[in-house]
């Protein structure tokens, strides 16, 4: 398919400046030219339109910047939406992981029942009640599942955008309280770096694509850099030690490209201004290229 390239410049949904220049700093990483050299007709549709922290006003404590980001993701969301009408893939490039709200609504209302791979460190599954930090970017999984603030929830004006067991997580090695208690509660299957370590990555993404190819009819790949190890992306906002190696992440995109199930993606959470020499960026042009059919030989 042909692929349409959207940037998403929010950083309202998380503490820390620089992310939105994520967006710029993988297309600086020639994340165009990687795919073209695939063989796909590539446009760039450019960046959403996305208020700064200097003309914001955090209205909650527990919800930071609800309007802006709410506003946000509903453009995105639009635009998403067009760009599968067009039968084109929709690649996202982030912006704070609130983004995902807009993605997936975009996308949910063109599929019965969607699959979501997460690829997090976190579980982003927190509510305006259970967060510790009010970001938004901890709760957007949470939203799509149709749990939250209803600005959040009901972004694109439908909910919820996917079920519980179309939903894997993988990468996961730090949780808070509200999160697991969810994750019990609904029975979401999460591939910690327990299951990494213990079954490795390639049994990992086996489970992983069976259960969200399973009673679905497109999937969605979400993620966030942070899931790698922070020795391989040392540019975002919450790195946490011990995440998935350069090279279980490659193999991880290898499968899902052989798989032939993903039907949108976004790569999130790149912040170049706590990056060396624009490393992140240029591991998820890397794994981009490894998620549309790159291969060694
Ligand atoms: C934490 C951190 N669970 C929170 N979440 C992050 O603020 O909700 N998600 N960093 O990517
Ligand atoms: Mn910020
Ligand atoms: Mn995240
Ligand atoms: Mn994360």
């Amino acid at each position: 398919k042909p692929i349409s390239i959207i940037g998403m410049p929010l950083d309202l949904g998380q503490g820390r400046r620089g992310v939105d220049m994520g967006p710029s700093a993988i297309r600086y990483a020639t994340a165009q030219d990687e795919l073209i050299k695939l063989g796909y007709e590539v446009e760039d549709l450019g960046d959403i339109l996305t208020s700064s922290p200097e003309s914001s006003v955090i209205e909650h404590q527990n919800l930071k910047y609800l309007k802006e980001v709410s506003l946000a993701c509903e453009q995105l969301a639009d635009s998403i939406s067009k760009v599968v009408e067009r039968d084109r893939f929709p690649l996202v490039f982030g912006g704070d992981h609130s983004i995902a709200i807009g993605t997936i609504a975009g996308v949910a209302k063109h599929y019965e029942n969607l699959g979501v791979i997460w690829y997090d460190a976190h579980g982003d599954l927190n509510t305006g009640e259970t967060s510790p930090s009010g970001n938004i970017h901890g709760m957007s999984l949470a939203a799509s599942l149709g749990i939250g603030h209803p600005a959040l929830v009901r972004c694109g004006g439908y909910a919820p955008k996917v079920r519980p067991e179309n939903v894997v997580l993988v990468g996961i090695r730090e949780l808070d309280q509200g999160e697991k208690e969810l994750i019990r509660e609904l029975g979401i299957r999460v591939f910690t770096m327990h299951e990494i370590d213990r079954l490795g990555m390639a049994r990992v993404m086996d489970e992983a694509i069976h259960i969200v190819s399973k009673n679905t009819d497109g999937v969605h790949l979400s993620l966030d850099l942070d899931g790698l190890d922070p020795k391989d992306c040392p540019g975002v906002g919450t790195p946490v030690p011990g995440g998935i190696s350069y090279r279980e992440s490659h193999l991880a995109m290898e499968m899902l490209a052989e798989a032939n199930k993903i039907t949108s993606a976004e790569f999130v959470e790149v912040n170049p201004i706590l990056d060396q020499s624009n490393q992140t960026a240029k591991v998820a042009v890397a794994l981009i290229g490894s998620l549309f059919g790159k291969k060694i030989l």
